[in-house]
C-alpha cells in the first residue's frame, strides 16, 4: 500500500518535475519558431535572398492540386454557368433604362443569382499546382461610386465563395460618395450576413477612384491588398495563385487574366484567344494596349502556366504587399478621379526596385460598361482642360525622361500647355527611394513598347489644316476609324480638327492615321511597328500630296468632299494651312 502509495507521488512528481518542463520546453521552442517565423513575415527592409520561402510546385504525380477546390455543384437558372441571359419582353424597357444608368443592364444582373456558377477558363495545368500553405492573408478592397445594388454584391458573394477563408482577411468596400438610396442603409443591413468579413467605410465627399482605393489601402489590415472593380467574379481558386508570387518576393505585385462579362447579357467569356498570353504595355499617347507575350520572355518560364512579367497592367485588378504600396506612397496623391494611376504604380514598382506578374492561373471576370455613366464631379473644376491628360503629365513629368517625354508631348501637343498641379513631391520620392531612370525600364521592362510604337519622328505641323478654298478644316467628324472623313467649319480647339503631320510623312489625328485611296480619305488604324505615311507637303504651293496615290489631297469643288485629285498648283482647293491651336 505505502509502496503503491509512493509510487503514485513518485508518478506525480514526475510528472511535475519531468514532464512539465519538458511541455514547457517543447511549447516555448515552438513558440519561438513561430515567433521568428512572424518577424520573417516582417522583417521587410531585409534584403529578400535572406528570407527562404517555398514556392508553387507543379505536380507531376497527375493528382489535384492541393488548393484546387471541388467542382461547383450544376445549378440552373438565369445567367447559370456563365451562360447570357435575355431578359423577358416584359423587362426589356426597363433594362434598357438601367443600361442608360449605370453603363452596364442593371435589370439583367438583378434577376441572376449571387451565387451563380460561371465557367472555369483556366488552362488545365493550373489544377495541378501545390502552394505554399502559410500563404499571408489579403484585404480585398472594392471602391465604388453609384455602381449597381446586385453587381457589387455578386462581386462580394463571388469573393466569399471562392476564397479559402484562411487568406481573406476581410472585405473592404469603400463608397466614394454614392448617392443611390439602395447603397445606403440596404447595404449596410446585407452585409450583416457576413459576420463581420465585410466592412464598408463612406467617403464624406468625391474622392475619385485613385484616392478612394488609397483610402482602402490604408485602412486595411491583410499583410496583402487586393483591388478589384466592384463589378467583377472572381473565377475558381482565384487568390492563392496571386498571392504565392509576393510570398516569395514582397516587391512583386500580381495581375490575374482578366475575363469580360458582357454588360447587357452577363454572358461570362475570355477576351483572349486560348492559351495565348498578353502583357500591357501602352502608346506614346499613354493609351494602355495588351501585346502578345514576347518569346524572350515566355522561355524564361517551365511551364505556359507559371506567371511571367509586365511592364505594366489595365489599372482594375491586382494584389500587392501592403507596405510596399505604402512604402511607394500609394498612389500619387494628386492625381484626380480616374486614369494614369495604373501607370503611375506601374512605372514606380518597375523603377524603384519592384516587378508586375501576370497570374495565368488566377482568373477574374470584369463587367466592361457600354459608357462611363458617372462624371468626374467637382475635382474635375480644379484643372483646366482634360482631367485625364491633367493625370497622365503628372506621370510623365515625374517618371519619364527626356527623351520619352518628347514621343509624348508629339503625338499629345495640347498637352504642352495643359497644367499638371505640383509634383515636386513625386519627384523627391523618386529620389529618396534611388529609384532607377526611364531609359532602364524601357531597356529591360518595356522593350516590346518599341515594336508596336516605335520612337516618334518630330512632327513637322500640328494643329487645325484649313483649305483655303473653302476656309474649312480637315476634320474627323467625330467618327471612329475605319471611317471616310471631311471638313467643317473651323472652330480652333483641336478636338476633332486636331492633326499631326510627322518628318515621315505620317498624317495623324490621336491615336489614329489618315489614308487615302481613290474612294476617298479615310481615319484608319495605324499600321503597328511603323510611323512613317504617305503624305508629303509642299511648303511652295501649299499641297498635301499623296506619295503613292501622286495626287492631291482636295476638297471637291461640287460635292464638298475631301478628295484625291490630280494636284493643280493653282487650285485653292487643293491648299492647306496648318495652325497651331491652344487649349480653349
Ligand atoms: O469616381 C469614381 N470613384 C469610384 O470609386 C469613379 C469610379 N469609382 C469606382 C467604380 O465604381 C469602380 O468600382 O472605381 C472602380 C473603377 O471604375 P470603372 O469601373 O468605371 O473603371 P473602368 O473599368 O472603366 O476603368 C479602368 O481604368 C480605370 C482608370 O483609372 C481604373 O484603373 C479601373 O480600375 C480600370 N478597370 C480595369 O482595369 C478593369 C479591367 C480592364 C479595363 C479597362
Ligand atoms: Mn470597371
Amino acid at each position: 500500500r505505502v509502496q503503491f502509495k509512493r509510487g503514485r507521488i513518485v508518478r506525480i512528481a514526475a510528472c511535475v518535475f519531468i514532464v512539465v518542463p519538458l511541455l514547457y520546453l517543447l511549447f516555448s521552442k515552438s513558440n519561438q519558431l513561430q515567433y521568428e517565423a512572424s518577424l520573417n513575415r516582417k522583417s521587410l527592409s531585409e534584403p529578400d535572398k535572406y528570407i527562404i520561402r517555398s514556392r508553387p510546385v507543379f505536380k507531376a504525380d497527375g493528382k489535384l492540386g492541393n488548393l484546387e477546390p471541388p467542382l461547383e455543384p450544376y445549378k440552373e437558372g438565369p445567367g447559370e454557368g456563365g451562360k447570357a441571359y435575355h431578359l423577358p419582353e416584359a423587362y426589356r424597357a426597363a433594362g434598357d433604362a438601367s443600361l442608360g444608368e449605370y453603363g452596364m443592364n442593371m435589370e439583367t444582373s438583378n434577376h441572376i443569382s449571387f451565387d451563380r456558377t460561371i465557367p472555369d477558363l483556366r488552362m488545365e495545368e493550373c489544377k495541378y499546382w501545390d502552394y505554399p500553405l502559410d500563404l499571408p492573408k489579403a484585404s480585398v478592397i472594392l471602391v465604388f461610386h453609384n455602381e449597381g445594388f446586385s453587381s457589387l454584391m455578386r462581386t462580394v458573394h463571388s469573393i466569399i465563395k471562392r476564397t479559402p477563408a484562411q487568406y481573406l482577411e476581410e472585405i473592404i468596400l469603400v463608397d466614394d460618395f454614392s448617392s443611390k438610396a439602395d447603397l445606403d442603409q440596404k447595404l449596410e443591413d446585407y452585409i450583416q450576413r457576413f459576420n463581420g468579413k465585410v466592412r464598408l467605410i463612406r467617403n464624406t465627399e468625391r474622392e475619385g477612384l485613385i484616392r478612394t482605393r488609397s483610402r482602402g489601402a490604408k485602412e486595411s489590415r491583410g499583410e496583402v491588398i487586393v483591388f478589384l472593380d466592384a463589378h467583377c467574379e472572381v473565377g475558381l481558386n482565384w487568390l492563392p495563385p496571386l498571392l504565392a508570387p509576393i510570398y516569395s518576393d514582397r516587391k512583386i505585385m500580381t495581375v490575374p487574366v482578366i475575363d469580360g462579362i458582357d454588360y447587357q447579357t452577363w454572358e461570362f467569356r475570355s477576351v483572349y484567344e486560348p492559351d495565348h498570353h498578353y502583357r500591357g504595355i501602352f502608346e506614346w499617347g499613354m493609351l494602355y494596349k495588351e501585346n502578345e507575350l514576347p518569346e524572350r520572355e515566355a522561355k524564361k518560364r517551365k511551364y505556359n502556366s507559371e506567371p511571367y512579367k509586365s511592364p505594366t497592367h489595365a489599372g482594375g485588378l491586382f494584389a500587392m504587399d501592403r507596405a510596399f504600396f505604402l512604402e511607394l506612397g500609394g498612389y500619387d496623391p494628386g492625381l484626380l478621379v480616374w486614369g494614369g494611376e495604373n501607370f503611375e504604380l506601374s512605372f514606380k514598382i518597375w523603377m524603384c526596385g519592384g516587378s508586375i506578374e501576370w497570374v495565368p492561373c488566377s482568373r477574374i471576370g470584369h463587367v466592361y460598361r457600354s459608357f462611363m455613366p458617372y462624371n468626374f464631379g467637382k475635382l474635375a473644376d480644379r484643372v483646366k482642360g482634360p482631367l485625364i491628360t491633367y493625370n497622365y503629365k503628372r506621370v510623365i513629368e515625374t517618371w519619364f525622361d527626356e527623351k520619352h517625354k518628347a514621343y509624348f508631348y508629339t503625338r499629345e501637343p495640347l498637352a504642352m500647355f495643359l497644367d499638371m498641379g505640383d509634383i515636386s513631391e513625386q519627384v523627391a520620392l523618386r529620389d529618396k527611394l534611388h529609384c532607377k531612370d526611364f531609359s532602364w525600364f524601357m531597356k529591360h521592362v518595356a522593350y516590346d513598347v518599341y515594336t508596336k510604337f516605335p520612337e516618334l519622328p518630330p512632327n513637322l505641323f500640328w494643329g487645325e489644316a484649313k483649305n483655303l478654298g473653302t476656309q474649312k478644316c480637315l476634320d474627323s467628324m467625330g467618327r471612329t476609324a475605319p471611317a471616310v472623313i471631311g471638313t467643317s467649319y473651323c472652330h480652333g480647339s483641336g478636338s476633332s480638327q486636331l492633326f499631326r503631320l510627322n518628318a515621315e510623312g505620317q498624317l495623324g489625328h490621336g491615336e489614329r492615321c489618315v489614308d487615302a485611296d481613290k474612294q476617298g480619305v479615310k481615319l484608319i488604324f495605324c499600321r503597328l511597328g511603323t510611323v512613317d505615311g504617305p503624305w508629303r507637303f509642299h511648303n511652295s504651293t501649299r499641297q498635301l500630296e499623296h506619295a503613292i496615290l501622286k495626287r492631291c489631297l482636295s476638297v471637291h469643288p461640287e460635292t464638298n468632299q475631301l478628295a484625291m485629285l490630280r494636284c493643280d498648283e493653282n487650285n485653292s482647293y487643293q491648299q492647306w494651312r496648318f495652325k497651331e491651336v491652344r487649349p480653349d
